[in-house]
């Protein structure tokens, strides 16, 4: 599966697939990530990429030029199931779009800045426009890379324990059951009885009812 991701700070993208499962993933050919500058793009003489709104008010637009070179250059190279724009006015990003995007062969992911692109590139060009929540970030980059993670981990074989993924919290609409792990005491603070007595279907049981206990608890709207 391969991600094409635009963006004026390729920088912010750097880190956050490089480590772990996705750096992994990429390794072996699971997943490829691209990720092209818009300035790149730009035949300002100065590089620039944004502009004054028409009509007023503050706040730059990134301008349409050098976005619609850069997506007329990836497309020229391959077909793109979708080209998603991240923008806090999209629809709101979860586990069920995670899992329909990782069944896609190649995305193409805009990140915008400042008042955000030309609404000419989201009518000629996007086909999803995403959001991860109700809250406004600098720029779509965190959103991205926080997209592009999600959906990374479960393209089958990205994971080594197969069934790891299917496990976590949101997969079946439910929190996941709390974990412990050695030494059994800490402190005076001991790990569930249940969980070093071997028996598999009662951990399966317990497990199930703290999932169910938790999500009742804390996300009943999951329910
Ligand atoms: Cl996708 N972009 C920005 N800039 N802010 C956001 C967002 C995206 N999702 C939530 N807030």
């Amino acid at each position: 599966m391969r991600f094409d991701i635009l963006t004026v700070h390729p920088e912010l993208l750097e880190s956050p697939f490089n480590y772990s499962i996705i750096k992994r993933a990429v390794e072996k050919g699971i997943a490829e990530i691209g990720i092209l500058n818009i300035r790149d793009f730009s035949k300002d003489k100065h590089k620039k990429t944004d502009d004054y709104a028409f009509g007023g008010g503050a706040g730059m637009v990134m301008t349409i030029q050098p976005i619609a070179d850069a997506v007329e250059h990836l497309l020229e190279q391959r077909n793109y199931d979708e080209i998603i724009y991240l923008t806090p006015d999209g629809i709101q990003f979860n586990q069920g779009i995670a899992n329909n995007l990782s069944t896609k062969r190649n995305l193409m992911l805009i990140c915008g800045h400042y008042k955000g692109i030309d609404q000419r590139i989201r009518d000629k060009y996007v086909s999803m426009e995403i959001s991860i929540g109700d809250y406004v970030l600098t720029g779509g980059e965190l959103a991205a890379a926080v997209v592009v993670d999600s959906v990374v981990r479960i393209i089958p074989g990205a994971i080594s324990d197969e069934t790891s993924a299917l496990s976590d919290s949101f997969q079946d609409n439910l929190l996941s059951a709390p974990v412990y792990s050695r030494p059994s005491e800490f402190k005076g603070m001991k790990v569930p009885e249940i969980l070093l007595s071997g028996n598999t279907a009662a951990i399966e049981k317990w497990r199930m009812e703290e999932s169910l206990r938790r999500t009742k608890e804390r996300r009943p709207d999951l329910l």
